[in-house]
């Protein structure tokens, strides 16, 4: 059992500075207050603009997080079947030494046959793939294309406006207009919400487009409730009132775009009456909010990707990225549109991550989204050698991936080596071979970007290790000596390496001082172009798609699974994040998980009428991929027709075993390969 915080020493206090580590937008800059080397609380810093003093709830319970009775404390060796969650607890030695001894048998032999499995546990550069992927290089293991979250709107991004890159989140706080597409502000970009509610005081207009009734949504002055999956439908339909009124910034077009003629002849082809059949809204909704967009000055999109989780979410972020270059409302600092700050940051991935190493090899890549498939399948020539070994750290496939079923049955094969490097014993943990404690973001260093501010943070360790627990860095230079990787580079210290993340590009004294350090960026970074596509204008139409034979323009995709086509699946479900969670991480925080209660799904008062389902009632929530069981929670949260399954339980801690992702399919995107967890079709029934 971890050592609880005490109080009432007289041993000093000090605050260190830190950052939150988790896959949030908002990246906030913590201060953790310790004494006598325990960490007492974690409070947001108040210097730092963006966080503003601020947590969210979740990290707030940081400390209880950390010293939480089932932290993982040591080494284990599995004794039981796979999945039963038996352990004995073994040495770091013993773990190292079999773990290198198994591995280094694989690799003689076929080394793609290993496979890192991870994602944003930690969204720092150096617990995140630094050493790991140094590591993974040298051996040749299988690469990992890492596309569960966002790579179907980054694609939409980097072929429309050239990058991760957009408006500078502060400047919303001076738009008259902002719309908060596909994205619960509140739950999942807590910060954001802040900064609208001051536009909103100063007299802007906030409209919300989701087809649930989020908090979000309930506290906006509009709210457009589409179907899943119609949001290009949207766009275009916007864009055809914005040329049949006129309301255009001509000169912007001429200068600083590509494509326009082919993209006004295809929105011209969306009257409002067609997109409003597609997405289930009245036709005048999407007239009014065109009037809106046309005429408001500034008015700035933030959108997230909520939105890009259907087949064709990278097509819909091409479209929604394309309004404001129309408009010109990018000539403003607080016009434009937000998806992902990301791509204005200077690391230098490749010097953390050496891919150099690989030294001629060219292992194959991946696909994290088909991880079910792919464990399952035998060798051939075409896949290469079936996966032998697995090595999972900041990531719970179990609980997050699509289909869970055939993950489950994946992870589930005797002859499957798993090593786990978790902070607790997760769905995923439970069908390690070994499974090593690793530390929080309280007992390491890292450097962090952010996906929603414009600032590098620097975490420092607050505390020791918990326990016997170590860094990723550490396991895996632990690893590396023992396969015999003598390269210096396995011996760079977590220091150096948070050094090494961005080089004299951000001032890293400045970090050392104040924990925070702003990238110098304009405040309206496309007022006057300068977008960095290859042609450096807003692409409407992408050459680059074209040179691969896709569609050079966006365009509406319907979904895989289209709400109200399939008479035994009539309703289309959606699983975003639980307000108290965080993707999985947080689940078994029982304070948080006491607010949650058990998992929902919600549905429409018609919906359940029809089914003879009572509100509170446990339901059966099915398709032919597999079935998850929960309370069925009537709620004017749900449109008819779609139903609301709130992520991500643990399986284990739901009501028989499975979650949301029991349903979930493995299909793929349009663009950037990545997941459609809100294109499935289901039914449901009385438990
Ligand atoms: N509390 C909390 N915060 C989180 C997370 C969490 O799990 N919990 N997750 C984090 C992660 S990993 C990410 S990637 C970010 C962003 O995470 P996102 O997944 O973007 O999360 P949300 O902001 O909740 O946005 C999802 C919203 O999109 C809506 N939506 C679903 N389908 C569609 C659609 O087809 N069209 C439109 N217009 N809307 C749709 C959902 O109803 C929901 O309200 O948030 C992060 N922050
Ligand atoms: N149905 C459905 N499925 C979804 C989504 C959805 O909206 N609906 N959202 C998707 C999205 S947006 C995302 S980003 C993925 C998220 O998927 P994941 O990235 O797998 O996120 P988490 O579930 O938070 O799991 C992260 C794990 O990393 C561990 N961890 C944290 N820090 C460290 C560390 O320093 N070292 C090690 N070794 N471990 C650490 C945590 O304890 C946690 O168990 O899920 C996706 N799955
Ligand atoms: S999860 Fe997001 S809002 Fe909460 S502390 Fe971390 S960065 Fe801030
Ligand atoms: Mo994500």
């Amino acid at each position: 059992m971890a050592s609880p915080p005490v109080s009432g020493s007289s041993a000093p206090v000090r605050q260190v500075r830190g950052a939150c580590p988790h896959d949030c937008p908002d990246t906030c800059a913590l201060l953790t207050t310790v004494q006598d080397g325990v960490a007492l609380r974690v409070q947001g810093n108040p210097a730092h603009g963006p966080t503003a003093g601020v947590l969210c709830n979740k990290v707030a319970h940081y400390a209880e997080r950390t010293y939480h009775p089932e932290r993982l404390l040591q080494p284990m060796r599995r004794v039981g079947p796979k999945g039963s969650g038996q352990f004995t607890p073994v040495s770091w030695d013993e773990a190292l030494d079999a773990i290198a001894a198994r591995l280094g048998a694989i690799a003689a032999r076929a080394p793609q046959a290993i496979l890192p499995y991870s994602y944003c546990g930690t969204m720092g550069l150096v617990q995140g793939e630094s050493m790991a992927g140094r590591f993974f290089h040298r051996l040749g293991a299988s690469l990992l294309d890492r596309t569960i979250c966002s790579s179907a709107g980054g694609e939409g991004l980097v072929q429309t406006l050239g990058g991760k890159v957009g408006m500078k989140v502060e400047f919303f706080a001076e738009a008259k207009l902002i719309i908060i597409w596909g994205s619960n502000s509140i739950t999942s970009n807590l910060h954001f919400w802040r900064i609208a509610q001051e536009a909103k005081r100063n007299g802007a207009r906030l409209v919300c487009i989701d087809p649930r009734r989020s908090e979000t949504a309930e506290k906006c002055h509009d709210h457009v409730q589409l179907l899943p999956g119609t949001d290009a439908a949207l766009a275009l339909a916007l864009m055809h009132e914005l040329i049949a009124h006129d309301w255009l910034d001509h000169d912007y077009i001429a200068q600083h775009t590509v494509g326009w003629e082919g993209l006004r002849e295809r929105a011209l082809r969306w009257t409002p009456e067609r997109a409003a059949a597609v997405c289930g809204i009245p036709a005048q909704q999407i007239r009014e909010l065109a009037r809106a967009y046309g005429t408001t000055r500034p008015a700035a999109i933030r959108l997230n990707y909520g939105m890009q989780r259907v087949r064709g979410g990278g097509n819909a972020t091409r479209a929604v990225a394309s309004l404001p270059a129309l408009t010109g409302a990018w000539r403003h600092r607080a016009g434009g549109v937000l998806l992902s700050s990301s791509g204005f940051y200077p690391a230098d991935r490749a010097a953390l991550q050496r891919p150099d190493l690989l030294a001629g090899q060219r292992p194959r890549t991946i696909n994290m989204v088909t991880i079910g498939d792919d464990l399952l399948r035998p060798a051939s020539p075409a896949f290469g050698p079936a996966i032998e070994a697995v090595l999972v750290y900041n990531s719970n496939p179990v609980a997050v991936a699509p289909e869970s079923g055939k993950v489950v049955r994946g992870f589930a094969r005797e002859d499957l080596f798993t090593v786990v490097i978790e902070q607790f014993r997760t769905d995923s943990a439970d069908y390690a071979d070994y499974l090593l404690p690793a530390t929080t973001q309280l007992e390491h260093w890292d450097i962090h970007p952010s996906y929603g501010h414009t600032d590098v943070l620097l975490n420092r360790p607050a505390i020791a290790p918990v326990g016997q627990a170590r860094s990723n860095t550490d396991v895996f230079r632990a690893l590396a000596a023992r396969m015999g990787f003598t390269d210096p580079c396995f011996a760079e210290s977590d220091e150096s390496l948070c050094r090494l993340a961005f080089g004299d590009r951000v001032d890293f004294e400045l970090l050392l001082q104040q924990g925070f350090a702003s990238l110098a960026l304009p405040d309206a970074p496309f007022a006057a172009g300068g977008f960095p596509t290859p042609s450096g204008r807003c692409e409407f139409f992408s050459e680059r798609l074209a040179r691969q034979g896709l569609d050079g323009l966006p365009d509406h995709v319907p979904n895989h699974e289209v709400a109200g086509s399939s008479a035994r699946y009539p309703l289309a479900m959606i699983s975003p994040p639980a307000r108290n969670f965080l993707n999985s991480t947080f689940v078994n925080v029982q304070s948080l998980r006491d607010i949650e209660g058990e998992p929902v799904l919600e549905l429409h008062a018609d919906d359940a009428a029809a089914r003879g389902i009572r509100d509170a009632q446990v339901v059966r929530v099915f398709n032919d991929r597999g079935e998850y069981v929960c309370k069925a929670s009537i709620s004017p949260r749900a449109r008819p027709g779609v139903v609301n399954g709130l992520g991500i339980w643990w399986r284990k801690l739901g009501i028989a075993g499975t979650n949301v992702n029991e349903l979930t399919s493995q299909k793929l995107t349009d663009l950037g390969r990545a997941p459609v967890f809100y294109d499935c079709l289901v039914e449901v029934r009385p438990a």
